[in-house]
């Protein structure tokens, strides 16, 4: 037992929560599979793990620059207020976990059972109709985190174990089925990419891809608006975040004032303000491109290599990671374009819970805001052109913050600082932690079983080609093209 345990948590700390190197080993794995020599195998490994980890740079630069101005909002106007962002909601359910007396090793144990049971449900993809496995580790903790703390909080009788396994079970369908739902737009979007998303929008996602087309009649795609003159210097994406960046965070930090930002910021006194100000837009536009450079390197490993893994191990299968991984392929404008439409609508959403004298306020969380929106946009802009990705972006901004003040304040976490905040997490999570709330065993029941009906819906509606579309997207595009 002891031995198995070493194993597990070697395995835990090392590998299952980074995904860099648990990208890396499937690429590795995957390469062997498919009888490549040991050292394309390795270079393969080294590739996309180096890749997974450029990502990183990028995304926690972005996190680590700009989310401590938009926390900063909330001393500036002297409002307590619960943060939306992932990293305060996983503190959060920790911190509510622990007031309760249960150890928070129990994440980690609901974690392994969710992932087992997701790749169990993919092995029987002929009946249960999943295809895609759940493999963005540092999300899978924080949901995890996230949803132990719904269940004990929902059903408080619970013991430890019980309470583990009701956990594993609920999130294990989420992670199969909310992935699962994203395989047919992103192989669209991607043209065949091989992958599909594991991240915390997956049903955003879902539901973007099916309204944009609605939304986008005769609108244009980001990339056929060509701009008159001196404009058409923002068709280039580095000109245009940089400079739309000056704007919004030159406004932001000129809000908040030199002074209050030498407390956020130390580097802020060593020069100008001004000067400040355009450094660190600027950074935007650094940590995105270098956001970019990274997925570019790991996807085009894994989406080779997986075909070794779906073909030989769990036969059909589809890894599902990082919504940056779509970045790389859409409009890299639509990035920039999906974070200022879901600011607006997040900062409307939060003037509103002002004037309304809402008893939680929400501070916007640039996790949410940016990740979401930006993944939202890039998939309305493919599927529906600017005018989607805008409407689309900003209704979702505003969902954000209501959804997360309504979830702040029913599960109690606003008093630990705050909530999740992504898309899922202030829609679906609602829906479903309301029923078990509210129903209790009732509506856990419920949760599951409507989890389990979605992807046979999916399925009755393309019979024909959704396993097609995930296994062999070049044969599916050639069928889907002599059909029509
Ligand atoms: C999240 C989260 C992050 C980012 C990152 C985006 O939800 O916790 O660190 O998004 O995964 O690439």
């Amino acid at each position: 037992m002891e031995i198995i345990l070493s194993i597990w948590e070697f395995f835990q700390t090392n590998i299952l929560t980074q995904p860099a190197f648990f990208v890396g080993i499937l690429v590795f794995i995957g390469y062997l599979l498919l009888k490549k020599p040991i050292y394309e195998a390795y270079a393969g490994f080294v590739k996309a793990t180096v890749g997974y980890m450029i990502l990183n740079v990028g995304s926690s630069g972005l996190v680590s620059t700009f989310r401590p101005i938009l926390a900063g909002l909330n001393q500036r106007f002297n409002l307590s207020a619960a943060v939306i962002d992932p990293y305060f909601g996983q503190s959060a359910a920790m911190a509510a976990l622990e007031s309760m007396g249960r150890t928070t090793s129990l994440v980690m144990v609901g974690l392994l059972v969710a992932f087992l049971l997701n790749i169990l449900l993919v092995a029987l993809r002929k009946i249960t109709k999943l295809r895609t496995v759940f493999i963005t580790g540092h999300i899978m903790v924080q949901q995890s985190a996230t949803g132990l703390w719904m269940i004990v909080f929902c059903f408080p009788a619970l013991q430890d174990l019980t309470a583990v396994i009701l956990l594993g079970i609920l999130l294990g369908l989420y992670w199969s089925v909310s992935s699962n739902l994203t395989v047919e737009a992103t192989q669209d979007l991607t043209d065949g990419g091989g992958f599909a998303i594991g991240h915390q929008q997956m049903f955003g996602v879902w539901f973007v891809s099916k309204l944009a087309p609605k939304l986008g009649k005769n609108s244009k795609k980001l990339e056929d608006v060509k701009l008159p003159g001196f404009l058409s210097i923002f068709n280039d994406n580095v000109v245009a975040t940089g400079t739309l960046m000056i704007i919004f965070f030159g406004i932001i930090i000129a809000l908040l004032g030199p002074d209050l930002m030498a407390e956020l910021d130390s580097s802020s006194t060593s020069m100008n303000f001004v000067f400040y100000i355009i450094t660190t837009a600027f950074e935007f536009a650094v940590y995105l491109t270098i956001l970019q450079l990274g997925v570019r390197m790991f996807v085009a490993e894994l989406t080779e290599s997986f075909t070794g893994i779906s073909e030989r191990l769990l036969p059909g299968s589809m890894p599902a990671v990082d919504c940056a991984a779509t970045y790389g392929f859409g409009n890299p404008n639509a990035v920039t374009l999906g974070f200022i439409f879901g600011a607006l609508g997040q900062f409307l959403a939060i003037i509103g819970l002002i004037v309304f004298q809402s008893p939680v306020l929400i501070i916007t969380g640039f996790v949410p805001v940016f990740f979401d929106n930006a993944t939202f946009a890039v998939f309305a802009n493919h599927k529906g052109g600017v005018k989607a990705a805008a409407i689309l972006t900003f209704v979702s901004g505003i969902l954000q913050v209501l959804g997360g003040a309504v979830c702040a304040s029913m599960f109690q976490t606003a008093q630990y600082g705050g909530w999740h905040g992504n898309f899922d997490m202030d829609t679906i999570w609602l829906i479903g932690g309301a029923a078990m709330k509210y129903l209790s065993w009732g509506g856990y029941a419920l949760c599951i079983i409507v989890l389990l009906l979605i992807p046979q819906l999916q399925y009755r509606k393309n019979k024909e080609n959704y396993f097609l579309i995930a296994e062999d997207y070049e044969a599916y595009k050639e069928k889907v093209g002599k059909q029509s």
